[in-house]
């Protein structure tokens, strides 16, 4: 008797197939009426399969009472309930370590983007303004400094790339981590000020609600960047958008936002922004890994016990 899957989303045609093949999986998303289905179904289901932006909410889980695993598409799992996933022992994987390069590389095309307006200037050609006019002068990248907030897997693989570019880099994480050789600034006002780039890698939910603030924003102050590649909730967006309008920050470069797909209009008009679609872990290859990591953590928990990649 194969284990039971509930699907709460589509994944990929592929992933979607192979999960079909291995487990008895059923779709929730294809419920007319989920909660109803929850009520009358919810006990056969022993794993659940989601996605970092659908997750496993507290209802749903409390809807499940045979649930042992979820396997997640995603290190962003503040959609997840994992604190009554901790409380019933429930176990939780994310896909850790397969999407960390792809995320530091965009962070840092960002960077780049954004300081040498690479996609201005590209607008620019387009128009047809290079006719007539010259492009205006941008901003060094290499020997600058760089802050990073949150010194996780991403956020190392981050100042790992900054090295090739002779950036002094400090950072800032809940407690300083070890064995790393970057300085640890405990306050994120202070590293604002020292940092020409301000990349935020932390993770969403709760605790790291807007922690970019308006007075953050201005500690990084005129001459300053800020890059998100984690969640749009971790910037006061209300803020940056005046803060970019104003100059109070000389730029931004965004993947993620306080609402998505929805991303302020007040910044479509603006050249020192650079606006991305959370495409961070999207390339061919790292999905197909991510991919392929959701089904290894379910065959992994019912073949041994144990997920291959846990989140707790
Ligand atoms: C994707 C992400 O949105 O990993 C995350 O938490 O935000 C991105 O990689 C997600 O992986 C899609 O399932």
């Amino acid at each position: 008797m194969k284990p039971c899957v509930l699907q709460t989303g589509p994944l990929s045609p592929k992933l979607d197939a192979e999960i079909a093949d291995a487990f008895q999986v059923h779709p929730l998303w294809k419920e007319a009426d989920a909660a109803a289905f929850l009520a009358a179904n919810g006990a056969e289901f022993d794993a659940v399969a989601t996605s970092a932006p659908v997750g496993a909410s507290t209802e749903l889980v409390a809807a499940l009472p045979s649930l042992k695993v979820i396997s997640c598409r995603g290190v962003g799992l503040e959609k997840i309930d994992l604190a009554a996933a901790r409380a019933r022992g429930i176990q939780v994987s994310g896909t850790f370590g397969v999407l960390t390069d792809c995320v530091a590389d965009l962070a840092f095309g960002l960077v780049i983007d954004v300081a040498r307006s690479l996609s201005a200037a590209d607008r620019f050609v387009r128009a047809g303004h290079w006719i007539k006019d010259k492009y205006p002068l941008t901003r060094r990248v290499s020997g600058k400094r760089l802050g990073i907030v949150g010194l996780g897997q991403i956020g190392r693989a981050i100042a790992k790339r900054a090295g090739g570019f002779d950036m002094e880099v400090r950072y800032t994480n809940r407690a300083p981590v070890e064995g790393v050789s970057y300085a640890y600034e405990q306050s994120l006002e202070a590293l604002a000020r020292w940092a020409d780039f301000l990349v935020v890698s932390v993770s969403g939910g709760p605790s790291t609600h807007h922690l970019i603030s308006s007075k953050v924003l201005e500690a990084l102050g005129p001459d300053g960047f800020l890059i998100n590649v984690s969640r749009g909730t971790v910037v006061d967006q209300q803020a940056l958008v005046a803060a970019l309008a104003a100059g109070t920050i000389a730029g931004a470069g965004l993947d993620v936002y306080a609402d998505e797909p929805r991303v302020p209009e007040a910044l479509f008009a603006l050249d020192n922004v650079v606006l991305l679609p959370h495409m961070a872990s999207g390339t061919v290859e790292t999905r197909r890994d991510m991919e392929d990591l959701v089904l290894a953590n379910l065959k992994s928990f019912f073949e041994t016990g144990k997920v291959l990649t846990p989140a707790i």
